[in-house]
């Protein structure tokens, strides 16, 4: 773990990240052609979101990385984390199916309460947007009934409510829509489908300005690639820190899909 900075909103939390791989470039693609990935640059880039974290008063813990996992880098996939509870997720795509393992075992380390998805069913945990007690979740492409009816059973037990949100357009519920700091859903409205679902919701005008990381009650982090959406956001009032991950973008990866939160 890298030392902790002190937060600006004076909570102390802690992100897991995990490194890019060589083959990172070989990741699953759905939405998006293939174009060439620069991994070097991608390891720079990665870097600097894990600085970023860290200036904003995040203790990183860095999981070992998975060299025969080329989307291993999208952390935010393999577990969703509920208060104590670990949801420890059951990838959609095949390829990924071996990455939850090292990050249970952390995670276990960490002294959360783990609980599988468990095959039949499937769920990635970027088809989770959590939002004080409610729980959206993405049926889609990688997160089907069983997964959703499995999550339910946990997340009911440990007092959320859980929306199903049915996804066609995207590869995950939060390719399309995450929230500000206030619950507030913001999605770009070419992909966003459903948004009747969600109580309050802003349209933003960039695609890559709608996945943001809560920093802070008052602060964001995204993408530098959504100018318009980040001179948007901080016109409501709030701090916006940016990072370049336009490697990660071309594997239809975000800023949200870098780490995991847990407290
Ligand atoms: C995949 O298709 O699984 C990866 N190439 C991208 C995963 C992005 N994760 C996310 O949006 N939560």
């Amino acid at each position: 773990p890298t030392p902790a900075a002190p937060s600006r909103s004076g909570v102390h939390r802690v992100a897991l990240v995990r490194p890019p791989v060589a083959r990172l470039a070989e990741g699953e693609l759905t939405h998006l052609e293939r174009v060439p990935v620069d991994v070097d640059l991608a390891l720079t880039q990665w870097r600097g979101y894990v600085a970023a974290l860290g200036r904003e008063g995040f203790t990183t813990i860095e999981v070992q990385r998975a060299d025969d996992h080329p989307d291993s880098v999208f952390i935010e996939d393999t577990v969703v984390v509920l208060g104590q509870t670990a949801v420890v997720a059951s990838p959609g795509a095949e390829s990924r199916r071996g990455e939850p393992l090292e990050v249970e075992s952390v995670l276990t380390q960490l002294g959360l309460d783990i609980r599988p998805i468990e095959l039949p069913g499937t769920l990635d945990g970027g088809d989770v947007l959590k939002i004080g007690t409610t729980v959206y979740i993405g049926r889609g492409g990688r997160t089907n009934a069983e997964g959703i009816r499995q999550f339910r059973v946990i997340a009911s037990g440990l007092g959320y409510s859980v929306v199903t949100v049915p996804i066609s357009k995207v590869l995950h519920l939060k390719s399309a829509v995450t929230a500000l700091p206030d619950g507030t859903v913001i999605g770009f409205d070419g992909t966003v489908e459903h948004r009747e679902l969600f109580p309050r919701y802003l349209p933003v005008p960039e695609e890559k300005g709608v996945a943001v990381v809560v920093l802070a009650p008052d602060a964001v982090l995204m993408s530098s690639d959504a100018p318009q959406t980040a001179a948007l956001i901080e016109d409501l009032g709030y701090r916006v820190v940016t990072v370049d991950i336009s490697e990660f973008e071309k594997l239809e990866g975000c800023v949200t899909c870098l780490s995991v939160r847990i407290r």
